[in-house]
């Protein structure tokens, strides 16, 4: 049985995240959507307000988990059973960015890393501009599922 992880912030999850999360889930027995806790970095959501957002846009896929983790991804893999990390690559810039991290992690305990190419509609699509867009007034339906629109609505309300 193939245990993987989708690691990430998902402050909050977003149209593109949630591709990875359905191929991941059609390629290998188990995926589990790990949430970084990240005191020192304050999101739009909190932790369990993400989480809350995630199984919402998951609860249809039956192999699919939604968990929390601190420290180490790999120590998490480990504790965990999970043989590899499966990462969306959106441009090059994504993959400058991960490269190192996969190669330490592999280094750290041979932890696979599989890099998905985003879905082409998808590629522009970041948590960070869905919020500053969202914050402005912008249209960020076609980028977000419909449960996280209203959310995102709301907490836009709440901080104005
Ligand atoms: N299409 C496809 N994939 C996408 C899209 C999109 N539109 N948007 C985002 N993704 C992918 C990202 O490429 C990423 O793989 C994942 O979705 C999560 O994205 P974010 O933005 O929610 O999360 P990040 O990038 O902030 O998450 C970073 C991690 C938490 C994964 C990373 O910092 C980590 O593993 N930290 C744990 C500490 C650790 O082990 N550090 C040592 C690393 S060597």
């Amino acid at each position: 049985m193939t245990k993987v992880v989708c690691p990430g912030s998902f402050d909050p999850v977003t149209n593109g995240h949630l591709d990875i999360f359905r191929r991941a889930s059609a390629l290998f027995d188990e995926v589990v959507i790990a949430v970084l806790v990240n005191e020192s970095k304050k999101g739009l959501f909190d932790l369990d307000r993400r989480v809350e957002l995630l199984r919402e846009a998951v609860a249809d896929l039956d192999n699919v988990v939604v968990d929390t983790f601190g420290g180490l991804l790999v120590d998490y893999c480990t504790d965990h059973g999970i043989t590899a990390i499966i990462k969306g690559l959106r441009a090059s810039t994504d993959f400058d960015y991960e490269l190192p991290m996969a190669h330490m992690n592999h280094h750290l305990t041979e932890v696979e890393t599989v890099f998905l190419a985003t879905a082409a509609e998808n590629s522009f699509v970041s948590s960070s501009l869905v919020k500053e867009v969202a914050k402005h007034g912008g249209d960020v339906a076609d980028l977000v599922p419909p449960h996280v629109l209203v959310a995102l609505t709301e907490a836009q309300n709440f901080h104005r």
